[in-house]
Order: C-alpha cells, then sequence, then structure tokens
C-alpha cells in the first residue's frame, strides 16, 4: 500500500493542477487556488463531510465557492476526493462542453452546489443553503427519538475573496445571516490584499473596510487573524466554527495570493492570468512539485481520496434514516419527497378546486389579492413553500394565515428579507439549491432591478424560485415614476428561462400560481397589480388556453377584422374597445396572453389558430411598446400598433394616469382603426 502524502503535498497538488490547467487553457485564474490551498486541506481533508460517490446524498455538508473565479481550486478537490470529474475533464478546463466551464456552474459537474462568479451570490446562496438546513432540521428530525434521529445536521461552507466582500449584495444577506443567528454556517475569507484592480494600485485605495467588526456587529463569531498557510490554525478555526451553535462563523484567513510562485505571488498580476511558462517552472522548482502538468503521484490520490471515508459517513446516515423511517414511516416518506421535488399527489386536485372557487366567486380584485388567495390555499398545503418579503408583506400580499415567521428558533416558512432585494433574491436561491424547499419572494416589481441578476442565475441554474413582483405598471400611482415599472415586464420575458407571467384576473392568477410551483427546470416571476382588475368569466377551453400562455378571451362577434391582445390590468380595456368596436360593426378577437414565454412555445398551429396570421393586430400593455413588436409588426407595418408608454409614469391618482398616457377604451378604438383597412 502507497503511504499517503503529507498534506503540504496535497496542498502543492492544489496549486499545480490549477496553475497548469490555467496554463493549458491559456486563460484562468491561478492565483486564488494557489493562495487557499491550504485552507482547502483543512476544510475538505479534515472537516468536510460527504460522499464523492454520492453528490446527492441529502445531508451532505454543503460547500459553495463564492469567489467563483478560483474554479479551479473546486475542481481539483472534486477530481482528487474522488467525484466522477476525470483528469481528462480537468485538461479541458475553459473548454466547449467541458465539466470545468470558467466558473463552476449548477449541474455541470459532480458536486459543485451552486454557480458562482458573479461575486456576493455565492456567499448569499450559502446563506439560504444554512436557512434550508435549519428549516429542514426543525421540520424532519426526531431528537426525541434519540440523537440518531437527526436526519438533518450538516454545515454550510464558503469561500469568499475581497469581490465577495465588497459586493453590496454580501452585505445584505450576512446581515440577515447574523440576525437569524445560522450557527451552521461558516465562511472562509480569503484575506489576501489584492483584487483585479491591484493590478494598476493598491487595494487600501478602494476597500478599506473592518471586516470584523462588519461581521462582529452583524452578530457574527469573527475569528480573526488566521494564517491562512497554517493547515492547523485554519483547522482550529473550523473546529471552534463548528462548535458554535448561536452565530455564524467568518474565519479570516490571511493568504498569500499564488503563493509558491517566486515572482507573482503576491501580484494583481495572479489574479486572472496564466502565470506563464517560464514562471510555472519557477513554481515547480519552488514548491518542489516534480511532477509533469496533470500527474498526481499515487500518494497524494491516496491522501486526497475520500470515496471510502464519504460511503462511511452515508452509510452511517442511512442506518439512522433506517431506524427513522421504521419510527416515522409518514415522516420519512415526506422527507424523501421533499428532497427530490415533487409535489404531493393532491396537488392538481388543488389547482382545480382553486381555479373552480375563483370561476364561481368572479371576484373583481387587485391579482396582487388574488395571489393571496391562491397562498391561503397553497401553503397550508405545500409545507415546502417558503414565503418572504423584502419589506413589502403588507403590500406584496405574501403572507398568508399559515405563515409563520422564521426567527432565531429555527421553524417557520417565512422570512421577513427586510429591505434586501438582491439579498433575498440569492438567499432564496440558496433555499431553492439546498433542497426541500420552493422558496417565494415578494417585492414591487420595479425594485426586481435590484434584484435582477439573483433571477439571471435562477435562470442559469434552473431553480425552482418564485419571484412575486406587485405594482406592475403606473396602475399604482400615487407613488410615482420611481415606484412605476415601465420596462420591467418586457425585459424581464427578455431572460431566457425565466417564465414571465402577468395575470388579468383570479383565475389566471391561480393558474400562473400553479404553473410556477409545477416548474422543475426554472424559476418564475409573477407580475400583479396594485389595484382591482374586473373579472372575466371563463368556461373549460378558455382555463384550458390560459395554461398555454395566450388563449381566445372574447370572441369577435362576427369575421374578426383584427385581433386585440393584451395582458393584466390592460385586458378590461382592451374587452371595452371591443364592445364599442363591435357596436361600430367592426368585430376584433380579444386574446389574453399572460405569459408570452409559454405560448411562445405552443405547437405552430396553436399560436396561428389564436393570432391568425394575416389579420392586423394591436397590442396592449401599460409597458414599453418594444416587445410587442413581434407580435404585431414592425414599426413601419402599417397592420399594427402598440398601446403603450415609452417614458416614465408620473404621480398621480391611478385612474388619472391611466387616462393621461392613453390608456382608454377609446384610445384602443382609434389604434384599431389605424391598422385596419
Ligand atoms: C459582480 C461581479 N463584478 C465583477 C466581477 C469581476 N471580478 C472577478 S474577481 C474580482 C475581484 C477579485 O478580487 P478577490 O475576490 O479578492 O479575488 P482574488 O484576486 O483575491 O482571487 C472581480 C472584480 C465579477 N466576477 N462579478
Ligand atoms: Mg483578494
Amino acid at each position: 500500500m502507497i503511504p499517503p502524502a503529507s498534506e503540504r503535498e496535497m496542498a502543492n497538488a492544489l496549486r499545480a493542477l490549477p496553475m497548469d490547467a490555467v496554463q493549458a487553457a491559456n486563460s484562468g485564474h491561478p492565483g486564488m487556488p494557489m493562495g487557499m490551498a491550504e485552507i482547502a486541506v483543512a476544510l475538505w481533508h479534515r472537516n468536510l463531510s460527504h460522499n464523492p460517490g454520492n453528490p446527492a446524498w441529502p445531508n451532505r455538508d454543503r460547500f459553495v465557492l463564492s469567489n467563483g473565479h478560483g474554479s479551479m481550486l473546486l475542481y481539483s478537490l472534486l477530481h482528487l476526493t474522488g467525484y466522477d470529474l476525470p483528469m481528462a475533464e480537468l485538461k479541458r478546463f475553459r473548454q466547449l462542453g467541458s465539466k470545468t466551464p470558467g466558473h463552476p456552474e449548477y449541474g455541470r459537474a459532480p458536486g459543485v452546489e451552486t454557480t458562482t462568479g458573479p461575486l456576493g451570490q455565492g456567499i448569499s446562496n450559502a446563506v439560504g443553503m444554512a436557512i434550508a438546513e435549519r428549516l429542514l432540521a426543525a421540520e424532519f428530525n426526531r431528537p426525541e427519538g434519540g440523537p440518531g434521529f437527526e436526519i438533518v445536521n450538516h454545515y454550510t461552507y464558503a469561500f469568499l475573496g475581497d469581490g465577495c466582500m465588497m459586493e453590496g449584495v454580501s452585505h445584505e444577506s450576512c446581515a440577515l445571516a447574523g440576525t437569524l443567528g445560522l450557527g451552521k454556517l461558516i465562511a472562509v475569507y480569503d484575506d489576501n490584499g489584492i483584487s483585479i484592480d491591484s493590478d494598476k494600485g493598491s487595494i487600501k485605495q478602494w476597500y478599506t473596510d473592518d471586516v470584523r467588526r462588519r461581521f462582529e456587529s452583524y452578530g457574527w463569531q469573527v475569528i480573526a487573524n488566521v494564517d491562512g498557510h497554517d493547515v492547523e490554525a485554519v483547522d482550529r478555526a473550523l473546529r471552534k466554527a463548528r462548535r458554535e451553535r448561536e452565530r455564524p462563523t467568518l474565519i479570516c484567513a490571511k493568504t498569500i495570493i499564488a503563493k509558491g510562485a517566486p515572482t507573482k505571488a503576491n501580484t494583481g498580476s495572479a489574479h486572472g492570468a496564466p502565470l506563464g511558462e517560464k514562471e510555472v517552472a519557477a513554481t515547480r522548482e519552488a514548491i518542489g512539485w516534480k511532477y509533469p502538468p496533470f500527474e498526481i503521484p499515487d500518494g497524494v490520490r491516496e491522501g486526497w481520496n475520500a470515496r471510502d471515508r464519504g460511503k462511511r459517513a452515508e452509510r452511517r446516515w442511512q442506518r439512522v434514516f433506517s431506524a427513522y423511517e421504521k419510527a416515522n414511516p409518514e415522516l420519512a416518506k415526506e422527507f424523501l419527497r421533499r428532497v427530490t421535488g415533487d409535489l404531493p399527489s393532491s396537488f392538481s386536485g388543488l389547482v382545480d378546486s382553486l381555479i373552480k372557487d375563483a370561476n364561481l366567486k368572479a371576484e373583481t380584485i387587485a391579482t396582487r389579492k388574488a395571489s393571496q388567495n391562491a397562498l391561503e390555499a397553497l401553503v397550508p398545503a405545500l409545507p415546502e413553500l417558503v414565503g418572504g418579503s423584502a419589506d413589502l408583506t403588507g403590500s406584496n400580499l405574501t403572507m398568508v394565515k399559515a405563515s409563520k415567521v422564521i426567527g432565531k428558533e429555527g421553524a417557520g416558512n417565512y422570512l421577513f428579507y427586510g429591505a434586501r432585494e438582491f439579498g433575498m433574491g440569492a438567499v432564496m436561491n440558496g433555499i431553492a439549491l439546498h433542497g426541500g424547499f420552493t422558496p417565494y419572494g415578494g417585492t414591487f416589481l420595479a425594485f426586481s432591478d435590484y434584484a435582477r441578476n439573483s433571477l439571471r442565475m435562477a435562470a442559469i441554474m434552473g431553480l425552482r424560485s418564485i419571484f412575486v413582483f406587485t405594482h406592475d405598471s403606473i396602475g399604482l400611482g400615487e407613488d410615482g415614476p420611481t415606484h412605476q415599472a415601465i420596462e420591467h415586464a418586457a425585459s424581464l420575458r427578455l431572460i431566457p428561462n425565466l417564465e414571465v407571467w402577468r395575470p388579468c384576473d383570479t383565475v389566471e392568477t391561480a393558474i400562473a400560481w400553479a404553473a410556477a410551483i409545477q416548474r422543475t427546470n426554472g424559476p418564475t416571476a409573477l407580475l400583479l397589480t396594485r389595484q382591482n382588475v374586473p373579472f372575466v368569466k371563463r368556461d373549460e377551453t378558455m382555463i384550458a388556453g390560459i395554461r398555454n400562455g395566450g388563449y381566445i378571451l372574447s370572441e369577435a362577434n362576427g369575421t374578426p377584422r383584427a385581433i386585440l391582445i393584451a395582458t393584466g390590468s390592460e385586458i378590461s380595456l382592451a374587452l371595452e374597445a371591443q364592445n364599442q368596436l363591435q357596436s361600430q360593426g367592426m368585430p376584433v378577437r380579444v386574446v389574453s396572453m399572460p405569459s408570452t414565454s409559454v405560448f411562445d412555445r405552443q405547437p405552430d398551429d396553436h399560436r396561428k389558430s389564436v393570432l391568425l396570421p394575416g389579420l392586423p393586430r394591436v397590442a396592449v400593455e401599460a409597458g414599453v411598446t418594444d416587445y410587442w413588436r413581434k407580435y404585431v409588426g414592425a414599426v413601419d407595418d402599417p397592420r399594427g400598433a402598440v398601446v403603450g408608454i415609452d417614458r416614465f409614469g408620473e404621480s398621480a391618482p391611478a385612474s388619472d394616469l391611466f387616462k393621461h398616457f392613453g390608456f382608454t377604451p377609446e384610445n384602443v378604438v382609434k389604434a384599431v382603426r389605424s391598422v385596419v383597412k
């Protein structure tokens, strides 16, 4: 048997693989992996509980590389500890179709827990994961059956650098983590005094935060001044962090970027460029690494290999789970349902009755209220729903009778995120990534911009995060242009894999909620009104049509001369215009299109049967006109028009604003007449 190598050599493997892979790709970031090598040994070799043979083991520790530019550190660790990530993939670092893209991408390589690279979001995902762990533990553990009955009990670890620390979103999420007392969240800060512009100047010119006091003020335990190149010291800090139950821990580790590189260590140039053949050779010499690129000596492999240890760890858990299952068969079944993300069998019946109820009640209410009504039924039936709002609970109407606020003590299903939209989005994504929960969170549609990159990340990763955006147009009235969404619906529709719904009444809102919850491969944004919108009676065909994203809401009384397409609060306007046109002898069809992306995916013949190619079309939406051009034709096409708003709004009562900006039946009639020859 080959004796395992020393931890010094194990750390050096984490220098060699990244510097060689970056060199081979002729692009990438060698400095961070080389600087965090000893920290990685302390965590991954001495502390992390995981099973490389089963990256889906529900009780594994979560690891987030928030400074995702150091991706080669993660790929090296996954490869060396025994995940299914062969050396061939490391050799193809940053190449088309490899499992080792420039930044870690969720779903690409086993063991990558989240996509990172946009700084600050990884650590925020980690906060979400730690919240999810705590909620799941509170719900499923049965410690009274013995300590063995803790089927959820793991840590969430994150590495982060100066960049993550500077990003506002880390302030938002870490403050929340402190307030919630997430004792099993442990972050290691790569305090190397270098960020990208260190190439041109000193980090002191743009970053002088007292990180220790910052995190202490959030309520974290801070272990400061740890030598990041001393495995023992980092290990001690990690063990201390694990003993702490009440507070998240930040370990501030002093490191040298690209440590081991004779001339490039501690320089900005080591951050994001290959060291160069000469420096790579000199580094080999300096650290005593005698092996050619991508060759790992057996002893180092042996030292890193965590497959057996991982298998044993999961087997121990499996034994506990089996006993738990015997004692609590129903709970165990529910646990497995939750971590796989399946819906309960009662779900479709529940949705059917929701829709039936809405249709019977025929209420004229705001769609935000319709959303709350839907949640009143959904939340008690779906314990996986974890709601919240960025300090607008009473406006977003995201809270329901069955909501229980999550505090320092574990259980609950509703988070007061505070006025932290971006933090909320990134934390929601972390909750979704952990498994066991489907997060939904609200703010005003105009403030979706604050959260925007977290929506994009949810879409890239295909996460079931549900964003509730209320006050979706000038219809919110007096708060004025800063609060009135204009370009938001259109711009959210541009994000690939984000499903956007702008329902027009109670029935469409219920169906939008059902679609969002049923989606397994991506996020949904629900755009909802502040103001009341009239109910529209529906038959079965129409209800089926809603699920297609666009359908005939009101057929022309006679051969249609034009198609009116509208969404949300502008549906009533389209229907009134249809009436007036009808009485003027011009029958038109009204199409409701609550979700353009869902509609666009329908078979060609469905879309044609709804939009009747060849007929003139007019779109009506209280937002920018550009987006609708793809349905009504180019600006110079005389057969198409859009009634919309291409400037910022005004502060005034909503009804005045709709008139002021031309959202009147008369104006819609005029637009239709202008395109019908
Ligand atoms: C949101 C966002 N802004 C900017 C960047 C570009 N960027 C990548 S790393 C980095 C900062 C590097 O500093 P640090 O995190 O300390 O990494 P180190 O150089 O120490 O490895 C920046 C600005 C990014 N990835 N994400
Ligand atoms: Mg740095």
